[in-house]
């Protein structure tokens, strides 16, 4: 508990100095005549393989995007090539000893970390166990067009895969390692260790922290390394994944059987450049991007800068810093220094950079470094080793040849709708583990179970309503569908800012907190980023996550992790990725412009999430269910005004036990005849004000339908509902432009054309900042703006005089106004 962490101002305000330590820079001076004793005949060999393969591999894109074609063969590839010409050592070095238990994460210039870490896995696997991946990889999908002229041994096929893959996903192909659906910048093959890489620089930089993340919380073997480009150094979401891999508590506070501090390991893939600006000198202060492990924690992240034009010295330093990670002391730090040759991509002129300098690194070529080594070291002679390269650029260039060849791998066809089958996965999965759940307590012991056990779960007890502290609310259900998945997986685990004593910012996790362990349950610093990159990282890797933004205010400080990541890598995995991850996210009330947004409409037009809004205690706990069932993420909002809300519509009240709710269905609160109200979020309340004035002052009997979900949603009942009545309004507290609300009335025009006595009218709130607590009625939709709007746009209620001005004169000024 953190009320062990005393704090005294006896010793917070005595004299004392931070100490720190070197960081060494270059530290390996070791001579080839020294690694003869390191590194077997095999290794070397491998290593200048590996390197001279990945060079290919990308001379070959370079060649066909700059000229359109490599040694006669003509290809035009539409899509980007972000090229590590010179980079081969840093990935090769990284990936040498690394195990297929180890993950790698990276951005969009990793095609070198990709094959590299693939290699290595190759050579560790058994052929058992390589054919078994090759054949089982969507049922032989990539392995087929190999098989039958392949000539040689199983690793020599494997090595064919991983390139004929990586070509074909850049191509966008069939064949390639993700179906060709994620491409250049996004490829990788989770059986060889490889997780997604990110076109979006320093992307891994907040999901890979979730990665280790999931190795500790559910005993993996393995470190995580997030490969981070220089430039992208200066990324917030990067910072704040250091602050969440670097947390005290899990070495101070959790259980130490899990093992410490996350086995991450941030590599700067340090090639002096982002685009064109250089982080050293011009667009950042610390020089060395190893003096940012110094600000982190004591430990400087075991900071350290290395040659990375050199394999030797960066795998020398990797199997140090993973040994460090492994003995629980994490995070670490590595500056990895290397060099770009080749452009940014090939539209670069390279204008930032002088002749001199480029040479002078061309001089240098690690490739051709090596090779001297290698040749000093008598490990092999400069004709041997020429001949071996040579016979790997041919393999390299007998697989582009293929992955270009529209027979041998052809592209999804157009008119398919396979992205469409998998933007979501749409799965049950009770368990990611078999192993049993771990609790601190029987939960028939927990006070929170046992003070909701006392409380009316009906609309009425007795004919009245119940004392408010006595009703089963919205928080309560939340927290009953939570206890309810907690006590069944065991990958499950809950975080976000004062999740843990604080019982969740709304105290829907009270209670939580005795019932779990540190690592099921905890708080997270104050880096939004970094709390939905990490449930993104710890999805991917098979296990099941709550995070929590604690406004919808905040959703940008997560922009990011929300739009690119949780949204997009099942579809990008071409289905082979699930996103087991429920965001919940409040939606605030009398505390202003930044406090009090509903912005449901963000993630609602972002394709790959699913959007719901509960605001029932029998919804929120049967849609809870099922997204704490389902494999796909969902964005949960729950609204601050409605916590305390007890069940109003469901007569035999919220079951105790188990129940799902159909995440796609929208709900109808009350039938009605006349006219149809759909709403979305807490307006329902509002509504069902409105539809009880409109019955008692003109007889109009009123359909009420909750939408409950955003994304997806199954309009028949809402078809069947306005085709009865012809008339609809919709209503919900988001600002009206733009708004859900807005999309379902432009296809409910469409659907339902014929049957509409008057266009569907919105009414949302005003398209302002949130005002004051005090002023919030002239903001947020009230009972009489949607009888007023009734009134004047649908059908004129008689002796009505409307308080608002809700004509579409009206509409047309604001919108010429822009508010
Ligand atoms: C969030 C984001 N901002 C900007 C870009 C555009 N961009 C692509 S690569 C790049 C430079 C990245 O430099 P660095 O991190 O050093 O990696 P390198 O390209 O050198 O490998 C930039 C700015 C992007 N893809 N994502
Ligand atoms: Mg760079």
């Amino acid at each position: 508990m953190p009320k062990s962490i005393p704090i005294d101002p006896e010793t917070v305000f005595a004299r004392g100095r931070i100490h720190f330590s070197d960081i060494e820079i270059n530290a390996y001076q070791r001579t080839i005549e020294e690694e003869l004793a390191t590194y077997s005949q095999d290794d070397f060999l491998n290593i200048w393989l590996d390197m001279c393969a990945i060079r290919e591999f990308e001379s070959v894109l370079h060649e066909i995007k700059t000229r359109g074609s490599y040694k006669g063969i003509s290809y035009s590839h539409l899509g980007p090539a972000h090229l590590s010409i010179g980079q081969e050592a840093a990935a090769v070095g990284m990936a040498f000893s690394l195990t297929p238990d180890d993950h790698i994460y990276g951005s969009h210039r990793s095609h070198g970390e990709i094959l590299a870490k693939g290699f290595s896995a190759i050579r560790q696997m058994s052929e058992a166990q390589l054919l078994g991946i090759m054949r089982s990889y969507r049922e032989g999908a990539i392995l087929k067009p190999l098989e039958s002229a392949h000539q040689g041994s199983v690793r020599e096929l494997a090595v064919k895969f991983l390139i004929y893959g990586a070509y074909s996903e850049m191509f966008a192909r069939e064949t390639g390692l993700n179906r060709g659906l994620g491409g250049s910048m996004h490829a990788f093959f989770t059986s060889f260790g490889i997780y997604p890489n990110n076109a979006i620089v320093g992307g891994s930089g907040s999901i890979a922290p979730g990665a280790a993340l999931f190795k500790r919380i559910n005993r993996k073997p393995g470190i995580v390394v997030a490969n981070i480009g220089d430039a992208s150094f200066a990324c917030g979401p990067v910072w704040e994944g250091i602050t969440f891999a670097s947390m005290e508590q899990y070495r101070r506070l959790w259980d130490q059987a899990l093992g410490g501090g996350l086995p991450i390991l941030f590599n700067c893939m340090n090639n002096h450049y982002g685009m064109g600006g250089q982080p050293s000198g011009e667009t950042m202060g610390c020089q060395f991007i190893a003096r940012i492990g110094a600000g982190v924690n004591p430990e400087q992240m075991h900071a350290e800068r290395v040659n990375g034009y050199d394999p030797f010295p960066v795998i020398d330093a990797f199997r140090r810093k993973k040994q460090i990670l492994l003995e629980g002391r994490g995070p670490v730090l590595l500056d990895t220094v290397t060099y770009r040759m080749s452009g940014h991509s090939p539209s670069d002129a390279s204008s930032y950079r002088s002749k001199e300098e480029l040479e002078k690194w061309q001089q240098a070529d690690s490739i051709l470094a090596f090779r001297r080594k290698l040749v000093e070291g008598r490990v092999a002679s400069e004709e041997a080793l020429e001949e071996a390269r040579a016979r790997t650029q041919s393999a390299v260039f007998e697989m582009f040849k293929l992955a270009i060849d529209y027979e041998a791998s052809p592209r999804v066809p157009l008119d398919s709708e396979l992205i469409g089958a998998v933007m979501f996965s749409n799965q049950k999965v009770e368990r990611f583990d078999d192993r049993p759940p771990e609790f601190l307590q029987p939960l028939a012991a927990n006070p929170r179970v046992q003070q909701i056990r006392g409380k009316v779960r009906t609309p009425l007890q007795d004919g009245k309503p119940a004392p408010k502290m006595k009703v089963f609310n919205i928080r309560d259900a939340i927290f009953e569908a939570l206890l309810h998945r907690f006590s069944i997986d065991p990958t499950m685990v809950a975080f976000g800012e004062e999740n843990r004593d604080w019982g969740g910012a709304f105290a829907v996790y009270r209670g939580l907190t005795e019932a779990l362990p540190y690592h099921r349950l905890f708080n997270a610093p104050i880096s939004e980023a970094a709390i939905v990159g990490a449930a993104v990282g710890y999805a991917l890797e098979g296990g099941r996550v709550v995070a929590e933004l604690m406004y919808a205010d905040f959703m940008g400080r997560a922009g990011d992790e929300l739009f690119n990541q949780l949204a997009k890598w099942q579809a990008m995995s071409a289905g082979q990725l699930k996103m087991p991850v429920v965001l919940r996210i409040s939606v605030g009330a009398k505390y202003g412009a930044q406090h009090s947004q509903d912005f449901t409409a963000l993630v609602h037009h972002i394709p790959g999430l699913k959007v719901v809004y509960p605001v029932t205690p029998y919804d929120a706990k049967g849609m809870m269910n099922s997204a704490l069932a389902g494999t796909d993420p969902v964005v949960f909002f729950e609204s601050q005004k409605l916590y305390d809300f007890g069940e109003m519509f469901v007569q035999s009240g919220v079951p105790e036990g188990y129940y799902e709710i159909d995440l796609s269905e929208p709900s109808i609160k009350r039938t009605g005849n006349d006219l149809t109200i759909i709403t979305f979020g807490p307006t329902l309340y509002q509504a069902v004000e409105a539809a009880d004035q409109l019955a008692a002052r003109f007889g109009i009997s009123t359909e009420l339908i909750d939408l409950r979900s955003a994304n997806p949603i199954n309009y028949q009942p809402l078809v069947d509902s306005v085709r009865k009545t012809g008339k609809v309004l919709l209503a919900s507290d988001a600002v009206e432009r733009g708004s859900v609300i807005e999309t379902v009335a432009a296809r409910l025009t469409q659907f339902c054309f014929d049957d509409l006595d008057a266009p569907p009218v919105l009414v949302g709130s005003r398209n302002w900042i949130t005002p004051a607590a005090e002023l919030e009625a002239m903001f947020f939709p009230q009972a009489h703006w949607l009888i007023d709007a009734i009134h004047e746009r649908i059908m004129p209620l008689e002796g009505h005089q409307p308080a608002t001005n809700q004509t579409l004169g009206e509409l047309a000024r604001r919108s010429r106004l822009g508010v």
